[in-house]
């Protein structure tokens, strides 16, 4: 048996891959990357159905693996993608914030696949301010880019403005891309990047009138008081009744709010051109969709707003805020869909494997946030599913500590292409595969530094294992929290001074000095980046 097997690997490797037919060449697995920006794992089915389903979202999970314990390095947009792209910590790749540019020296996945023979695309949201490097292909938005005809910069450079919803016209671009390249001899590894359900969550108008029809449940922390935790969750500036914005977020026009001066509306700063920025990108003809819809929001808030109490502006907020949301998510989901259905009509699904993510996780509502960058569990961990025909088991679910650190170490392997040594994760191919024994990892790290900025959160950095959490905030303050992840699953009892955890803080500051090590990372490196920072202007 051994020597049939060893006869057919030699033969294999002798025969000309020239001229050889597509059945009887041995091909190496297609990828399709999948990420959404901000989407919270509490808002795909396969996690919890409370909210919205998903369908075809779910499909993944179930015909592939779902991992309940997901998380990244740096809950925030542009290094969550270094992070990705590299295969490093932020610490190492140097994109520490959203602020700084991406060095474009770095050896990035797509490169690798390129230069291996795959056929390499990246269609959707990077938020780099520069260009991707090693895709064949490219359409990605400018920054943050719109939801309502949005601009792209094509590969050639050029800026080019698409009339549509911005979810359908990724998903157009995608499929064509797919159907020129997606059936020739060589493989294939394509991105697909929403923009959506980042703020400012303008849904398209068909599922703006729909989702704003529904009521969805309260998180059991929408009232926070954040009365058991240090300093950093009081002062984040993420609260929906204090920060959520009534034009950019609520979608209230400038005329009703200026109809409604002297009666009490609590401040709340607005962005310049809140609401007329995105709205004005509509044709004459969309506008007239959101209209109605807009008509209503702004009438209920002139008549009901001065009234309300504060809980029950809470409660309006969070509902305002949940129908975008999701309005948004919904399109994505069905998106997602006709990229499957695609892959099925093709016959490329068997071959094909198909990640779905986050750059980061969300509070919907939870402690009374919207946003992310928190180590707190919502904005930590981040959706993962992976479908892989005749590799992971249909209906599978992992719970081991896993991180967007570790994706392009696992596409690289998946792809049969040696990973650089210097690329910090692990790769999940045990764990899709099922071997479960030859995972080791048992904590992960984390650290955040886009302080101070917009929303205000602490720098941080920590360590999380499945039963805990300790946390080091840094910088204008030096606190420690440490949460109990089974019995506190909501994270609302800092208990680091509690005596009956004296032991274990004891043990998991000692890790965490390890684990920084391991990473490479040290307070001199904090130093560094704080310095960077300090010196950049950019505060
Ligand atoms: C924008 C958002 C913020 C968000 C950051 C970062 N405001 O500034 O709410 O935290 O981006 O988001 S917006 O209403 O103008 O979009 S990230 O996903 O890019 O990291
Ligand atoms: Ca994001």
């Amino acid at each position: 048996m051994k020597y049939i097997s060893l006869i057919a690997v030699v033969l294999l490797f002798l025969s000309p891959l020239e001229g050889q037919t597509q059945e009887n060449k041995i091909k190496r697995p297609n990828i399709i990357f999948i990420m959404s920006d901000d989407h919270a794992y509490q808002a795909i089915s396969a996690y919890d159905n409370k909210l919205i389903e998903t369908p075809n979202i779910d499909r993944l999970a179930k015909e592939g693996m779902l991992f309940t314990n997901a998380s990244v390095t740096n809950s925030i947009c542009a290094p969550s993608r270094a992070t990705i792209l590299t295969g490093k910590h932020t610490h190492i790749n140097g994109k520490i914030d959203n602020h700084f540019p991406f060095d474009t020296t770095q050896v990035t996945f797509p490169q690798l696949f390129k230069k291996n023979g795959y056929k390499t695309a990246m269609f959707g949201k990077l938020h780099f301010g520069n260009n991707p490097k090693g895709v064949d292909e490219f359409m990605i938005l400018p920054g943050q880019g719109n939801y309502i005809n949005p601009d792209f910069i094509v590969t050639s450079g050029d800026t080019i403005r698409k009339q549509g919803y911005v979810t359908d016209i990724i998903t157009d671009v995608s499929l064509d891309w797919l159907k020129r390249e997606g059936t020739s001899d060589e493989p294939f590894m394509m991105m697909y990047l929403h923009k959506a359900p980042h703020r400012p969550w303008w849904p398209r108008p068909d599922k703006f009138k729909e989702f704003t029809q529904k009521t969805f449940p309260e998180p059991a922390t929408l009232f926070d008081d954040y009365k058991n935790r240090g300093t950093a969750a009081k002062t984040a500036e993420m609260n929906l009744l204090q920060h959520m914005m009534y034009s950019h977020d609520s979608k209230i026009r400038p005329e009703t709010l200026e109809k409604m001066k002297g009666k009490v509306l609590p401040v709340v700063e607005e962005y310049p051109n809140s609401f007329y920025g995105p709205y004005n990108r509509a044709t004459a003809e969309q506008k007239a969709q959101y209209d109605p819809v807009l008509d209503s929001i702004n009438n209920f808030f002139y008549e009901n707003w001065p009234k309300m109490t504060d809980r029950e502006k809470m409660k309006w907020k969070y509902q305002r805020y949940m129908q975008d949301y999701l309005g948004s998510i919904s399109s994505v989901d069905d998106n997602v869909g006709r990229l499957l259905n695609y892959l099925d009509e093709s016959g490329l699904a068997e071959n094909t494997i198909v990640i779905y993510t986050s750059d980061q996780g969300f509070y919907l509502g939870e402690h009374g946030w919207f946003d992310k960058r928190f180590i707190y569990d919502e904005s930590f961990k981040t959706p993962l599913l992976v479908r892989w025909p005749k590799v992971v088991q249909a209906g599978s679910i992992e719970n081991e500590m896993v991180q967007n650190l570790d994706f392009a170490q696992t596409m690289l392997e998946a792809a049969g292409i040696q990973p650089p040594d210097d690329m910090q994760g692990e790769s999940l191919i045990p764990l899709l595969k099922g071997n479960k024994k030859e995972w080791t990892r048992d904590a992960v790290y984390y650290q955040y530094y886009e302080y101070p900025s917009v929303h205000m959160v602490k720098r941080h950095y920590g360590l999380v294992n499945k039963a805990y959490k300790l946390v080091h905030f840094y910088y204008d303050v030096d606190e420690w929290e440490l949460y109990d992840r089974l019995k506190d699953p909501n994270e609302m009892n800092n208990v680091y001074n509690d005596p009956a955890y004296a032991a274990t803080v004891k043990k998991l500051k000692k890790e965490l000095i390890e684990l920084r090590k391991y990473y490479k990372d040290s307070p001199e490196q904090d130093q560094k980046y704080i310095d960077l920072y300090e010196s950049s202007g950019k505060l």
